[in-house]
């Protein structure tokens, strides 16, 4: 390979030394070393990051990790199998990654003051099926055995264990509605957690789109479920946790919340209080690489009561953990309890209150009139005429990144939907403020009510070109001023 094409080497001779960085030279030299294998994917990786600094970034599910973070997750702790949890493994020679997992349950306690962290799960989706199988095999199996006088599952009789099987599948849960917000794993039809559970939603309110407090508690004592599942992908409102735990208690239904979307306002301390759900929840799951802005991965935080049921994800579920992500996740949590993080956290509802408030100025229908967290929800079906679709896609063209998101009742469906949703996280890691975000939310709006719908299948649309290039110009004006991984340069 020339050193006309070796990114790695190039960087070293033009940049002086003092100003080498180490995220830099990790970031380059992987790039070369996949090159030797696959130019292919070096040139997708390379890619993807011309795509990062080139749109703006306002999905609200996702961030740009630190070059630390990425680091610690690309290299050979991935070859390690690791299965059961620290310093109780069913394969030798796992010291180290004992010590990884160990360091990385111990930061995670620290930053959310939880009794206890299980950080093996890949995903969101997965730390979710770990909780709601923890809650399953403490209230509905150990119950069951002690009853029947049997200690040990793999001892039953057929006939015996389908019993515990026919009582898994007679188990409720209630958790909030799809289009109100709630993730696909919240019981979605389509989701296993509607094959695991027997499924009732809570809506929002039908005109002011927030959650009811009153009309929820009604609906628990009428349903009476196992779990009572608090938390969304898509609500962008502050939920008071004190309260949604005495309407729980008041069942006697474990309470599960999922704050994956706001876990980094949660370790930054905007949730607070009543707001903070650690406190309350008998489990919390979450992801790590959204406002937290981890490694992509999940997690479960418990109160002491379920420890034991947690540790068992793998092998209950899980397939082997993966050590470089755990070690990601550490490096994160430790990034995640500074004062840095504490400002950033801030900024980011700082910022999403100032987008939101900007779009309505300029006549947006911005879903419950504002933000609380880091998302907005726009309706761009009642403010342009367009389908969540078209609009997510006129906005990519001019640069925007972010996603259509079906909004309260919406009569457009999953698929196309009514609604775009808006994110802060990235914009702010990126450095920018409320100034930023009042030039963002002219670029969107002016874009929007510039584009029509050509077809009445809610799925092409034209742009006014001058509008759409000129958009164009300035989304790649305003990102010249906060570079992306300013020190890797290609
Ligand atoms: N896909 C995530 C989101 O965008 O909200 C949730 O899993």
């Amino acid at each position: 390979m020339s050193n006309s094409t070796n990114l790695l080497l190039n960087y070293l001779a033009a940049t002086p030394q003092d100003k080498i960085d180490a995220g830099a030279i990790s970031f380059l030299a992987n790039i070369e070393k996949v090159k030797e294998i696959s130019p292919d994917i070096a040139e997708s990786i390379i890619n993807e990051l011309r795509d990062q600094r080139t749109h703006l970034k306002l999905i609200a599910s996702e961030n740009f990790s630190s070059l630390s973070v990425q680091a610690a997750m690309g290299n050979l702790l991935t070859d390690k199998y690791a299965e059961g949890y620290p310093y109780h493994r069913f394969y030798a020679g796992c010291d180290n990654v004992d010590k990884i997992e160990a360091e990385a349950v111990k930061l995670a306690c620290e930053l959310f003051g939880a009794d206890y962290a299980y950080v093996q799960p890949h995903s969101g989706a997965d730390a979710n099926m770990v909780a709601f199988l923890s809650i399953l095999l403490a209230k509905v199996q150990d119950t069951m055995l002690k009853d029947m006088g049997v200690e040990d599952i793999a001892q039953m009789s057929r006939d015996d264990f389908n019993k515990i099987r026919d009582a898994y599948g007679k188990q409720k849960l209630l958790a909030l509605d799809y289009y109100s917000g709630g993730h696909l794993t919240h019981g979605y039809r389509h989701n296993y957690s509607s094959i695991l559970f027997d499924v009732y939603s809570y809506t929002v309110d039908r005109e002011t789109k927030l959650l009811d407090l009153d009309a929820l508690r009604e609906q628990l004592h009428e349903v009476k479920p196992l779990v009572f599942l608090a938390g969304y992908s898509a609500y962008p409102r502050k939920i008071n946790f004190a309260k949604m735990r005495e309407l729980a208690d008041e069942v006697g239904a474990v309470f599960m919340v999922d704050m994956a979307h706001f876990a980094g306002l949660v370790a930054g301390g905007v949730f607070d209080g009543d707001y903070n759900p650690v406190p309350y929840a008998h489990m919390v799951t979450s992801t790590t690489h959204k406002t937290l802005r981890g490694p992509r991965g999940g997690f479960v935080l418990c109160q002491e009561e379920y420890k034991d049921y947690l540790d068992k994800g793998c092998p209950l579920f899980l397939g082997g953990p993966l050590p470089h992500v755990m070690a990601a996740k550490a490096v994160a949590f430790k990034e995640a309890n500074t004062p840095d993080f504490k400002e950033y956290a801030a900024n980011i509802t700082k910022n999403s209150a100032a987008l939101a408030q900007a779009l309505i100025d300029r006549g947006v229908s911005v879903i419950t009139g504002g933000t609380d967290n880091h998302l907005m929800l726009l309706d761009v079906q009642e403010t342009y005429g367009l389908s969540g679709r078209q609009g997510e896609s006129a906005l990519r063209d001019s640069g925007f990144t972010l996603n259509r998101n079906a909004l309260p009742f919406d009569v457009n469906g999953p698929w196309y939907t009514s609604g775009i949703r808006i994110g802060t996280p990235a914009v702010t890691t990126l450095g920018m403020g409320e100034s930023e975000m009042v030039i963002i939310a002219e670029l969107i709006d002016n874009l929007l009510r510039h584009t029509e719908s050509t077809s009445s299948n809610r799925t092409r649309y034209e742009t006014d070109p001058a509008v759409a290039k000129l958009a164009k110009e300035q989304v790649q004006e305003l990102l010249s001023r906060f570079p992306l991984y300013p020190e890797i340069v290609i």
